[in-house]
């Protein structure tokens, strides 16, 4: 029976691709990770107990993006779980904990509510109707509302949180928790919040439009951050990641540590806000600056534990650990999506391949890496470490979920629109042909790809 329910499962996205380790990837292990992570949140971990992880509205509402094309009833439910931590206000708690009964962490993040227009977007998009909208779900501080009206707050809530240079907040932090520092006055900013933002803007806009509403009002404030984005955060090769309480910016080549980081690069794609010269350049100065033989840094160069000073130290990790300068997986998967969005197959294909967990393993050792060749990590120990290549936090990681989408929507370039299926690859020439197996809205596509070229599937 167990067989029979995963073999039913995972045949609804099958690949047939010229390097067997990418397919074992994509059709068994990768999307079973996925299912475990939306299953159990952080809940199991033996790095991150469930004692202070529980379900993360963050890391959850990303899990329910590879849970979508799997069990989309599944993944309403989780996402109306999220959304009874939201207040009328339009922010979130931060961590819940529904097995336990525990009173949830209320601490507020600039980037949590954002991730439930995404999620709720792309469950949109895999069904082609608009009925989940119409879905009634409480507030954590009482009353109820549709998503429609929870994903507008996420917006309302964004908007009334912005700063002196007209970023939004950075709170508590946005998806790097590291930066927790940086606005313990209320005043520092993210330029990366500005970019997820931007991110989710575009959906609602889209939704806004399918729904007879108002999409105008939405791409107005996208064009505003937008030029933000390019006129105070350009630092001349890449993007700026964000601004201290005391207006420090955080990610510049004047900086003496922490000059580049990722997030704010591939983001820049993602969201479209970056110009397009401007984007590549960015993505260049990854390759450049970020890239190893083992992945993608998450900064260069790692910082040391005063700075940008003593009191509001953005680490207490060695260099080359964890947030600090690891080749950060979960972060790699969104520089993955930038390359394909930028048509730049072999780059993307690079930053995939050295990331499939047993070719990781190889090129690190196996006695250095000491993870599982099957499972992806949340980060790897970095070059500034003397244990460059260690595993760090496997199994249970927003990895799982994103590096699925990479693949599929983004590589295989499968992706679900409002009026049908998407067929929009960018793989390089050792990756063809491929054979993809979908199921979509109730049939079963066989599409086969040689090279490519856009195609679009009406349904
Ligand atoms: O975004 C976080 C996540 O919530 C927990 N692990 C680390 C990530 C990056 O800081």
């Amino acid at each position: 029976m167990l067989r029979r329910h995963w073999r039913g499962r995972l045949a609804r996205f099958q690949c047939e691709v010229p390097d067997e380790n990418v397919q074992r990837m994509v059709n068994i292990w990768n999307p079973y990770q996925a299912e475990r992570n939306f299953q159990f949140s952080r809940n199991i971990s033996y790095y991150a107990t469930g004692t202070f992880r529980g379900v993360g509205v963050r890391d959850t509402a990303q899990d329910i993006l590879a849970m979508i094309p799997f069990d989309i009833r599944r993944a309403k439910d989780k996402l109306n779980l999220l959304f009874t931590q939201q207040y009328k206000d339009g922010h979130c708690n931060h961590y819940c904990f529904p097995t336990e009964g525990w009173e949830p962490v209320t601490r507020i993040h600039s980037d949590n509510h954002l991730w439930l227009v995404m999620a709720c977007y792309h469950i949109i998009m895999e069904e082609g109707k608009l009925d989940y909208l119409d879905e009634t779900v409480e507030y954590y501080d009482g009353g109820s509302a549709t998503v429609w009206e929870h994903i507008k707050k996420s917006i309302d809530f964004c908007m009334a949180n912005r700063g002196e240079h007209g970023f939004p907040l950075m709170l508590a932090s946005d998806w790097n928790d590291m930066l927790y520092r940086v606005c313990q006055k209320g005043k520092g900013e993210s330029i990366w919040t500005a970019m997820q933002f931007g991110t989710v803007l575009r959906q609602i806009a889209e939704l806004a439009e399918l729904k007879g509403e108002d999409k105008q009002k939405y791409l107005d404030i996208y064009e505003e951050q937008k030029k933000l984005v390019n006129k105070a955060a350009w630092d001349g090769e890449w993007f700026r990641r964000c601004i201290t309480d005391e207006g420090k910016f955080i990610g510049s080549k004047d900086e003496p540590q922490a000059k580049i980081w990722l997030n704010a690069q591939s983001w820049a794609v993602i969201s479209g806000m970056g110009d397009k010269e401007k984007q590549i350049s960015a993505m260049d100065s990854v390759k450049k600056y970020l890239d190893t033989p083992l992945g993608i840094k998450k900064i260069e160069a790692s910082m040391t534990t005063d700075y940008p000073s003593k009191e509001g130290a953005l680490t207490c990790d060695n260099k080359g650990c964890g947030e600090n300068g690891s080749v950060f997986w979960h972060a790699n998967t969104w520089a993955i999506i930038a390359e394909c969005m930028l048509k730049r197959p072999e780059n993307a294909y690079k930053y995939y391949h050295q990331l499939l967990p047993m070719v990781a393993q190889e090129k690190a050792g196996e006695w250095r890496y000491k993870a599982e060749p099957y499972v992806y990590a949340s980060n790897i120990f970095g070059p500034e470490s003397d244990k460059f290549g260690l595993a760090n936090v496997s199994w249970l990681t927003g990895t799982a979920a994103w590096m699925y989408v990479a693949v599929t929507q983004y590589m295989f370039g499968i992706k679900p629109k409002w009026n049908g299926l998407e067929i929009d690859p960018c793989l390089p020439q050792e990756m063809l042909p491929a054979k993809v197996t979908r199921v979509f809205r109730g049939k079963k596509y066989d599409i086969e790809i040689t090279e490519n070229k856009r195609m679009f599937i009406e349904c």
